[in-house]
């Protein structure tokens, strides 16, 4: 008997960012070729009644097997944290290859790949984070880069290590600007930070939940606002990422309000968590992560954030660390004071049934915003649409198939990375994906891990169209930008020279 299809799933409920329709999907050589009411038959067919079927989450901001120096050691390597997201929905993973100061770009690039070939086992892209912007860097290694398909990448304005000035950071934008790359922004004012948790450490009070008090809302609000103004003054697009609160909504929708292109991006923990959970003497340090959360007037701010349309995009920040681990949330084995504890929290697999059950069934967003938020709009901002994040003729058919009743009561020993604990322990959500599907192979199914390491591709991300600078009534820094061999472009790779002289 021959098949039309390799696999069809048939009487499912298939949504999308637009709409939702009730369809079979014909799957053959790991895309989607065919959508309609009735299908012929498929060697595979899964049975999709009363199911949704999702494209399968893009988790854009997820740190696997990142160094991070210290002794320390993230506990998710590309196959466990792949296979984490796998059997949470998620299909596509963008992580971060992150420079250390005095090293190439390259070589932080090459080391990364060398982690995550033969490990990953859903598909997956590079953010890079440029710690050491240096002229070879900026003039020569990044634009080459993302010439060949890394096209986004983060600044820090926080962390001794990883930190920019301002000058460096237009340097970054405007070579983001020039050769079409996404600068991502975490906004925290470094400086403040530090004074603070001098003050914080001379009166004693380094507990986990000071991490907090070491970090207000000001702070973001204060970077937030530079960063934009930044991206203003070079006329360019930037997302500002993991957004806690208020503070930082309202900078952004300022921003949205001049008519500039500042996207952003929220996670679970900004919705699930407050600065009381870093407050159970130092088992608050499972929820250390900066931005800190914030308290449940924020967390509402968030919601409305994601239901209105200020957020771009949804992402786990899956940091991990485990907590009983002298290379985790003890560093050496000690409880440390709050400066030294490693910062993130994991949430790859967590990260859409949080957000389905707590927003869609709650009905606070649409299911088309679910979707939007979690994979059709991370694919369009880093450049993977139409081929992922998407559910349509030619798309990879990356697949979820969400249980939309299924009540899960989270427990970390159920959850598949390698940490030693969820923030989201005992929480009671209701809908959960059972089954996933990268390229047409089933990777999670009904409790089974199915995926195979390094069955994972590396994608190659296209110039996102959402990164074009506006190039109306620009900045004199656009102005200089724009002009060929420009001012601002010969500025991008120029070390700095001598400050003006005061007096
Ligand atoms: N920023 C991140 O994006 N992730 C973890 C920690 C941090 O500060
Ligand atoms: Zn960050
Ligand atoms: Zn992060």
């Amino acid at each position: 008997m021959t098949h039309e299809f390799d696999t069809v799933i048939r009487h499912g409920t298939v949504a999308t960012a637009s709409g939702t329709m009730d369809a079979d999907v014909g799957i053959r050589d790991g895309r989607i070729v065919a959508l309609a009411e009735s299908l012929g038959r498929g060697r595979e067919e899964i049975d999709a009644r009363h199911r949704l079927v999702l494209p399968g989450g893009v988790d854009a901001h997820c740190h696997l097997d990142q160094p991070v120096g210290d002794g320390l050691r993230m506990a998710d390597d590309f196959l466990t944290g792949t296979r984490s997201a796998a059997c949470g929905g998620t299909t596509t993973v963008i992580p971060f290859a992150a420079q250390a100061r005095g090293q190439s770009l390259r070589a932080a690039v090459a080391d990364y790949h060398a982690r995550a070939e033969g490990r990953a086992c859903v598909d997956y892209a590079f953010h890079l984070i440029v710690a050491d912007p240096t002229p070879t860097v900026v003039r020569e290694e990044l634009p080459a880069l993302i010439d060949t398909g890394y096209t986004s990448f983060k600044i820090y304005m926080t962390y001794d290590d990883l930190k920019l000035d301002d000058r460096q950071i237009l340097r970054l934008l405007a070579v983001a600007r020039q050769h079409g790359a996404l600068a991502m922004v975490h906004a925290e004012n470094a400086d403040c930070i530090a004074w603070l948790t001098e003050a914080l450490e001379a009166a004693g009070q380094t507990a986990p939940r000071h991490h907090a008090d070491a970090r207000p809302m000001v702070l973001e609000r204060e970077a937030t606002h530079r960063a934009i103004s930044l991206a203003e003054l070079v006329d360019v697009p930037i997302l500002v990422v993991h957004v806690s609160g208020r503070e930082a909504v309202e900078q952004i929708r300022w921003a949205r309000g001049r008519g500039l292109r500042i996207y952003a991006e929220t996670c679970p923990q900004y919705l699930f968590l407050t600065a009381e959970d870093l407050g159970h003497g130092y088992e608050g340090a499972k929820c250390v992560c900066s931005p800190p959360p914030r308290d449940v007037a924020n967390q509402r701010v968030i919601w409305d954030g994601l239901a209105d349309g200020l957020f771009t995009v949804f992402s786990s920040d899956h940091a991990p660390f485990r907590y009983e681990d002298p290379q985790g949330k003890k560093p050496g084995g000690q409880e440390v004071a709050f400066r030294h504890i490693p910062n993130g929290i994991p949430g790859l697999e967590t990260r859409l049934p949080l957000l389905f059950s707590e927003g869609v069934r709650t009905g606070r967003i649409t299911l088309e915003q679910f979707v939007a938020l979690t994979a059709t709009q991370p694919a369009r901002l880093y450049g993977l649409h139409p081929r992922k994040g998407h559910i349509a003729i030619g798309a990879d058919a990356d697949l979820a198939i969400w249980d939309p009743d299924r009540r899960v009561t989270v427990r970390n020993e159920a959850l598949h990375h390698a940490v030693d604990y969820t923030p989201y322990e005992g929480m009671t959500l209701t809908g959960w994906p059972t089954t996933t599907l990268v390229r047409g192979q089933r990777v999670w199914d009904h409790g089974e891990f199915l995926g195979r390491p390094g069955d994972g591709r590396f994608l190659r991300c296209g110039r996102p169209e959402m990164a074009r600078p506006k190039g109306v009534e620009p900045a004199p820094g656009a102005y200089l930008a724009r002009r060929p061999g420009g001012a601002l472009a010969a500025l991008a790779g120029r070390a700095d020279p001598p400050s003006p002289r005061h007096g």
